[in-house]
């Protein structure tokens, strides 16, 4: 497949459309991902996520700025209704993000949240599959940390930042508890507002509860909009990154993310392959009718369409 090629030689109009064409799940997307997949093992996946407002877009802006002059490759991938990315922006950050726009050596896509085959989380999978295969360095993920949506995404990448901020009330109990455990490194953000200390407190008190020193994740404070700490941010990274590999957590993740995605694809099949021989609309209404009626019980009536799959 020569778009396959051209997206592993870094060719941007290439990649652009292998992005859309897995995002849209069109009829090429499974060979084209076939074929990619067997290179796509090799970026680190920083997933960015928490509250709306919190700073996600303006850290990832400064991350990026951080790795391009490192002379890294990234991705970034906007997963967020709210995200400057997806046009909510104010003009600031949106004309912030336009100087990576122009840098081939970024690639930037914010992902539609409605309207995926197999779901948002799938699709984001496979758009990380081909930026991977792409032979970019790293890819950032933001996320808003609300929804099983967002929730099961920022659980499939390498190393998740979860951001916080001062001042919004019980931010740390408002979060799904989800969040909360998958988070590899704490960003305390807007630390130039009051209430960043307390904050810091808060996340230690409750990392105290949690597990024992060695496994419990760094706390980092930044102020996005003035640059400040998010060098030592990537520095809380890459130490993440280098202690997993060491460990065997980042090959562990890796695995059960690669699992998730294998059982999610079987299920999202079997379920389609059903609905397209025995399971159309209206028989699936009539089971219902039956179900309500008590004529059936949910376990015969799934035995019978079974039966009719001949498995
Ligand atoms: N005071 C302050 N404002 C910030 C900081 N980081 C981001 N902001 C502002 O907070 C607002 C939301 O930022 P944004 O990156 O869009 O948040 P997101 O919704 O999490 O992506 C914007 O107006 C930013 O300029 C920070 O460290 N300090
Ligand atoms: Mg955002």
């Amino acid at each position: 497949l020569s778009l396959a090629d051209d997206v592993r030689a870094g060719d941007v109009r290439a990649l652009a459309r292998a992005v859309t064409i897995v995002e849209d799940g069109r009829p090429e997307a499974p060979a084209l991902l076939g074929a990619l997949f067997p290179h796509a093992g090799r970026a680190l996946v920083v997933g960015v996520t928490g509250p709306p407002g919190a700073g996600k877009s303006t850290l990832v802006d400064r991350l990026a700025a951080h790795l391009r002059a490192a002379g890294r490759t990234l991705g970034i991938v906007a997963v967020d209704p709210t995200s400057p990315f997806t046009g909510g922006a104010i003009l600031g950050d949106r004309i912030r993000m336009q100087a990576h726009a122009t840098d081939p050596g970024v690639f930037i896509r914010s992902m539609a949240t409605r309207g995926h085959l197999g779901g948002l989380a799938a699709s984001t999978g496979h758009v990380l599959t081909v930026l991977a295969a792409a032979g970019k360095d790293m890819i950032l993920v933001e996320t808003v940390g609300v929804g099983q949506d967002e929730v099961e995404i920022a659980g499939t990448a390498d190393v998740s930042l979860v951001v916080l901020v001062p001042g919004l009330g019980d931010e740390v109990q408002a979060l799904k508890a989800g969040i909360l455990e998958i988070a590899d490194v704490f960003v305390v953000n807007k630390a130039d507002r009051d209430g960043a200390d307390r904050l810091v407190t808060q996340v230690e008190a409750m990392l105290s509860l949690a597990g024992p020193d060695s496994a419990r994740p760094a706390i980092v404070r930044t102020v996005a909009t003035a640059d400040e700490g998010t060098a030592d941010l990537l520095a809380a990274v890459e130490a993440f990154r280098v202690r997993a590999e060491r460990s065997g957590l980042l090959a562990r993740k890796r695995r059960d993310h690669l699992r998730r995605q294998f059982e999610g694809t079987l299920q999202d099949r079997l379920r389609r392959r059903v609905e397209e021989t025995v399971l159309g609309r209206e028989e699936r209404e009539r089971i219902v009718d039956r179900l309500a009626a008590r004529e059936v019980d949910p376990f015969a009536a799934v035995d019978d369409v079974l039966g009719k799959m001949g498995w």
